[in-house]
């Protein structure tokens, strides 16, 4: 099994990259932002409460996403492997993974820190707004504010992996292909 994970800042272009390595390689993409939209749609007590954090640009509660990867790894326990996309967003959730992981015996391999400056983010998420509706792009306040979060809560992950020596840095701007490309090239590495 090899598990991956995918990391950067919002709009760096994670579900995007996970989409097309999971038909590559046969993985089972675990995005929590997509299982928490799930839950909003089909209008979940979860979702409910969630929504609330997702539409003003904040990270729902750790004890939450944790709940849902637990839930995704036991009922794919003989998957060729995960890539988590959008997970782990805390320190929190990063040490919980690997806790979870540990059970199993397939610890994270690698974490691809996808890397876009920001005004080119809040470029992508301004045009997300438009063609996918998302909530949670719909003003500049709201993107400003995740890419805040991201800078607080989420950037100290990246070290956490790098003590562990697994971080590795792609550079997240140019076509969807060339990236695609650069992350392959890593994951053969
Ligand atoms: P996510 O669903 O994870 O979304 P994201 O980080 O905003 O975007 P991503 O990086 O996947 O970008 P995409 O490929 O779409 O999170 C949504 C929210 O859910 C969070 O803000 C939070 O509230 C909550 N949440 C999720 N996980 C959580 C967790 N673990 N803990 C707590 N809360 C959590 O790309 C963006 C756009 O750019 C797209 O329109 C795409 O087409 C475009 N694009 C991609 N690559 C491009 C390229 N190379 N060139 C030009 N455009 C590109």
């Amino acid at each position: 099994m090899k598990n991956i994970i995918l990391f950067g800042a919002p709009g760096c272009g994670k579900g995007t990259q996970a989409s097309k390595l999971v038909e590559r390689y046969s993985l089972i993409h675990t995005s929590t932002g997509d299982l928490l939209r799930a839950e909003i749609k089909n209008k979940t007590e979860l979702g409910r409460k969630a929504q609330v954090f997702m539409k003003k640009g904040e990270l729902v509660a750790d004890e939450v996403v944790i709940g849902m990867i637990n839930n995704k790894i036991n009922n794919n326990k003989t998957a060729k492997g995960f890539i988590f996309d959008g997970f782990p967003r805390t320190v929190k959730q990063a040490i919980a993974l690997d806790k979870l992981l540990e059970k199993l015996e397939k610890p994270i391999v690698k974490t691809l820190m996808i890397k876009v400056k920001e005004e080119e983010l809040t470029r992508r998420l301004k045009n997300r707004a438009i063609e996918q509706n998302r909530p949670d792009d719909q003003n500049e306040e709201v993107i400003q504010n995740r890419i805040k979060i991201y800078l607080e809560k989420t950037l100290p992950v990246a070290d956490y992996y790098t003590k562990q020596n697994k971080l590795v840095e792609i550079k997240g701007e140019g076509t969807v292909d060339d990236i695609f490309e650069r992350i392959s090239k890593q994951l053969l590495s």
